[in-house]
């Protein structure tokens, strides 16, 4: 019984410092820009997730029946967990809200792909403004989070666009409401299915040929002048997008930015902005993505707040850093191995270790009898600055021996020294 639970992952020694620099990189991105960091239960009411448009995270849901026969799910996503909670004290936050979490999601797919069944999500929100100034402050996260590991506008390309792009074009043919959802969340699967596949789902819905024609003619725009052209100068999506960009210009943003009418996220609440940032290479699938959901709270029972945010996954990062040579070498963090080379010197060990971690020093202190040479080789391995032996001849004057093992410098010291 070596295997956990299928589609699960080990975080191995290794792996979690890996993980908790790649975390640590996400708070101080988020702490940059004055948000704070909540929590929820990774167990929800099933209910929180039933929405009928098709999308993949609802039809994957990890759900079951707890003893008490209530319907569960493991979250798919933190959003409608960070809806409930705002609910619940709606009326005494004081708003803007702007909040982080980093939250493990799960996924229960029954096709045999192989792939994982949970993930962690850096997920950061901003409730209570409409302004899209909002929105191109998280953009900021993004980038601010971006550069700090190494990666710039050569690697990572952001693009932008809004539902009311397609609302617009799709809301003047009469699709509106539900079944506009529903084709968003076809849509948002183009660069992944064929074209003949999109066509038939579309067709499906109950577009005509007419809509399907107009759907793929607006979103092979890439370009701002071709949008006005195409929705015309008075339009709000125009307007909006047109904010955006002056914005994110503002911000020294514009060379990471590029709008892109085929974006429109595959979640059935996002109402406004939508963005996905991608490796440029178009090696991998999507980073994160996000956008703005101003009516899910009404659909949830609630009284709507205008909301903003993006979920980036801990997973399509890493492969990418692997890809560019940038996952950084991260060996322990332990300062002093103490080791005594006798048993009677064990108790003096303690009160050596004791002391230096007193002085906020981290301290590996040998636990068996050891030799010096496994010392070298165990400091090697965690990467220690120094080693500190407790030898009979020095401990017999009250010294202590300290090498250095950054210079190789070796002296003798006591312990008030030390
Ligand atoms: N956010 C849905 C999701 C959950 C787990 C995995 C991937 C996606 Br793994």
């Amino acid at each position: 019984m070596t295997q956990g639970v299928r589609g699960t992952r080990d975080f191995y020694p290794e792996d979690m410092r890996l993980r908790n620099w790649l975390f640590d990189n996400f708070i101080a991105a988020s702490l940059l820009h004055g948000f704070e960091e909540y929590d929820a239960p990774v167990l929800e009411h099933e209910g929180l997730y039933t929405r009928k448009q098709g999308e993949e995270i609802t039809k994957q849901l990890y759900n079951f029946q707890d003893k008490g026969e209530r319907k569960v799910a493991l979250r798919p996503e933190m959003t409608p967990s960070l809806a409930r909670m705002v609910m619940a004290r709606a009326g005494s936050l004081p708003m803007p809200i702007k909040w982080f979490s980093i939250p493990q999601c799960w996924r229960y797919e029954r096709t045999q792909r192989g792939r994982g069944r949970e993930h962690y999500q850096w997920n950061v929100d901003i409730w209570g403004t409409t302004e899209l100034s909002a929105d191109a402050e998280l953009i900021s996260v993004i980038v601010t989070f971006f550069e700090e590991i190494g990666l710039t506008s050569e690697d990572i390309v952001i693009r932008v666009s809004s539902r009311k792009v397609l609302e617009e074009v799709l809301g003047s043919l009469g699709v509106e409401g539900d079944l506009f959802a529903k084709t968003c969340i076809i849509v948002d699967k183009m660069d992944k299915l064929s074209s003949e596949v999109i066509e038939e789902q579309l067709s499906d819905l109950g577009h005509s040929s007419e809509v399907i024609g107009k759907i793929q003619s607006v979103l092979g725009i890439k370009d701002m002048s071709n949008l006005v052209d195409a929705l015309g100068k008075e339009s709000a999506a125009i307007a909006e997008l047109t904010t955006l960009f002056d914005l994110i210009d503002s911000y020294g943003m514009s060379e990471w930015i590029q709008f892109d009418a085929s974006i429109v996220r595959g979640l059935a609440y996002y109402t406004g902005s939508v963005f996905e940032a991608h490796d440029r290479e178009g090696k991998f699938r999507a980073i994160c993505g996000g956008g703005r959901y101003d009516n899910l709270l009404s659909t949830l029972g609630g009284k709507d707040l205008p909301a903003t945010g993006f979920g980036f996954g801990d997973m399509v990062i890493m492969e990418l850093l692997a890809d560019k040579n940038l996952v950084p070498e991260l060996i322990g963090g332990v300062d002093d191995i103490v080791l005594p080379l006798n048993q009677d010197l064990r108790d003096i060990a303690v009160r050596v270790a004791a002391a230096l971690r007193l002085s906020d020093r981290t301290v590996d202190l040998v636990l068996e009898d050891k030799k010096m040479k496994w010392a070298f080789k165990h400091a090697e391995r965690v990467g220690a600055k120094r080693l500190v032996l407790l030898a009979p001849d020095e401990w017999s004057r009250k010294m202590i021996k300290v090498k250095d093992l950054e210079t190789g410098e070796e002296k003798e010291v006591s312990l008030k020294d030390l």
